[in-house]
């Protein structure tokens, strides 16, 4: 990644200054997290949340997921969670001893769902079990501008939001966790809605927030293109596959809609 990171330089060098000509919002730029495997579901990926005002364009890449439920690609819950300390809870979280983390349970460390990374319709947290909305398969990236609510926004700022992948293989579960159904949507089991992967959201180094009192130059401010947001996802490892191979993922995401 080293020498790609080295290619894409001027590019990023460009997105940033492009945010730096005018007055925009804290929270403005570009923030990531890197998603760990919880509960033993050997799923991770990466985020880019790219906010301009209330408007932000979430991207994803994730791997190692749950591939089938019933038949049927896996679907993944994936969420922005605000309200708690923005990190991502440990062992020591799982209070009733079963032996895996539920989102109920991982609540105080990650928060509680703001934003339902949903494919289409609804992002409130209304949508936060609505498994046809949502990415499904093995393996997926997703891409998304919607709207972030200021509480939202707000957590992001303050290095307090995570974002949460969901769903893991009952057959990596301990026994006592198996049979459970879910806490937050008692006709699913608790497999289907357990956390797969979880990460602080964090300001990028390659495009941070604004700092105060950055001049106005009367410049209008525009969003990032898609070339320069690319650019910098290559630098994150989000390309890490390769372009071809996310093309393809892309294609297969959007063909099932
Ligand atoms: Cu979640």
């Amino acid at each position: 990644m080293r020498t790609s990171t080295l290619l894409i330089a001027p590019a990023v060098a460009l997105g940033a200054m492009a945010f730096a000509a005018g007055p925009a919002a804290a929270q403005d730029g570009v923030w990531v997290a890197d998603l760990a495997p919880a509960n033993n579901s050997g799923t991770a990926g990466t985020v880019m949340i790219e906010i301009y005002g209330q408007q932000a364009t979430v991207r994803m890449n994730v791997l190692g997921a749950a591939e089938i439920w019933n038949g049927a690609p896996f679907p993944h819950g994936q969420h922005i969670h605000i309200g708690g300390q923005g990190v991502c809870p440990g062992p020591a979280a799982d209070t009733d001893g079963d032996g895996v983390v539920s989102s109920v349970e991982g609540e105080p460390y990650a928060g509680a769902v703001s934003t339902a990374l949903t494919t289409q319709g609804d992002t409130s947290p209304a949508s936060a079990v609505a498994t046809d909305r949502f990415p499904a398969g093995g393996a997926y990236t997703y891409e998304r501008t919607l709207t972030l609510d200021p509480a939202t926004s707000e957590a992001i700022g303050a290095g307090t939001a995570t974002v949460e992948v969901h769903g893991v293989d009952p057959n990596k579960l301990p026994a006592a966790a198996r049979e459970k159904m879910s806490p937050e949507a008692p006709s699913l089991p608790l497999a289907a809605t357990l956390p797969a992967a979880c990460g602080t959201v964090v300001a990028s180094q390659m495009s941070g927030p604004m700092p105060d009192g950055a001049p106005d130059t009367g410049v209008e401010v525009r969003p990032q293109t898609d070339a320069t947001a690319l650019s910098a996802a290559a630098g994150l490892g989000l390309l890490a596959a390769g372009g071809a191979a996310v093309a393809l993922m892309r294609r297969r995401l959007t063909s099932r809609h």
